[in-house]
């Protein structure tokens, strides 16, 4: 995992509205009024983020924003930043509800990690992200806490061990490719579950739990599917 120098950080106020997303909102109220369904304005906002994507790093190919297959269990959700608030609680000293800037304002990683979907698809992705290691610390977990649980906006959820997660220093993403997270893609956060499939990989995430309740399951989980949910090598 490679720290991102502050110089790199310093745009991202700047680079909260993307440029191609106000072009892309000035093209809609010039050519889109009445004539598109939310599907294809949402085919159309990916298309435009793959031309400034990036596409290979460090010498390895990277796969493409546009190469996952959106099967959400509710569809894509749109979130308005502007009342978005990231929540962790439970087994904590201090709760906190963290603005999207508030969450952004830790140390930024990047690192390319696989996605594998159970469907048998997988992605090469270069994420940049927060350490939840560094969130937890200003909520400061109580030792009895195990488990950490995230809920997301359509009622999705899943949940690891605390271990597997410090241990393996997880992130949560704000930028894929080197472009924020399009709304498909799980703005404002998606869980960057190395080594696990990608039902541990929540979007749209609202709500970090710490919690003592190592059995829990999430929404697949439920379903049975595993709740180790390792990537066989
Ligand atoms: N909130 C939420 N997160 C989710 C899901 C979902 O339905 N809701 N699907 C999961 C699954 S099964 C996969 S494979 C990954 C990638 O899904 P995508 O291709 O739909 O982006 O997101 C995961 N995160
Ligand atoms: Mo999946």
């Amino acid at each position: 995992m490679e720290k991102v120098g502050k110089f790199a950080v310093k745009g991202r106020y700047a680079s909260r509205i993307p440029k191609n997303y106000l072009f892309l909102l000035l093209s809609l109220l010039l050519f889109g009024c009445g004539t598109s369904n939310d599907d294809d304005t949402s085919e159309i906002d990916l298309e435009e983020l793959t031309k400034i994507e990036v596409t290979e790093y460090d010498g390895q190919d990277l796969s493409s924003l546009t190469d996952f297959r959106e099967n959400s269990i509710k569809g894509p959700q749109y979130i308005d930043i502007d009342t978005y608030m990231l929540t962790i609680d439970g087994l904590v000293e201090q709760p906190v509800s963290l603005s999207y800037d508030e969450v952004l304002d830790n140390q930024k990683y990047t690192k390319v990690v696989t996605l594998h979907c159970v469907e048998g698809w997988s992605v090469d992705i270069l994420w940049e992200g927060i350490l939840l290691a560094d969130l937890f610390e200003a909520a400061d977990v109580q030792a009895t806490s195990d488990t950490v649980i995230f809920y997301s906006e359509d009622g999705y959820s899943t949940s690891l061990p605390l271990r597997t997660i410090m241990d393996r220093q997880l992130m949560i993403a704000y930028k894929m490719n080197g472009v924020v997270l399009p709304p498909e893609r799980g703005f404002p956060f998606q869980f960057v579950a190395e080594d696990k499939l990608g039902y541990k990989w929540i979007k749209w995430i609202t709500r970090i739990e710490l919690s003592d309740d190592a059995d829990y399951e999430g929404y697949w989980e439920q379903r049975g599917f595993d709740n180790e949910a390792d990537v066989q090598p």
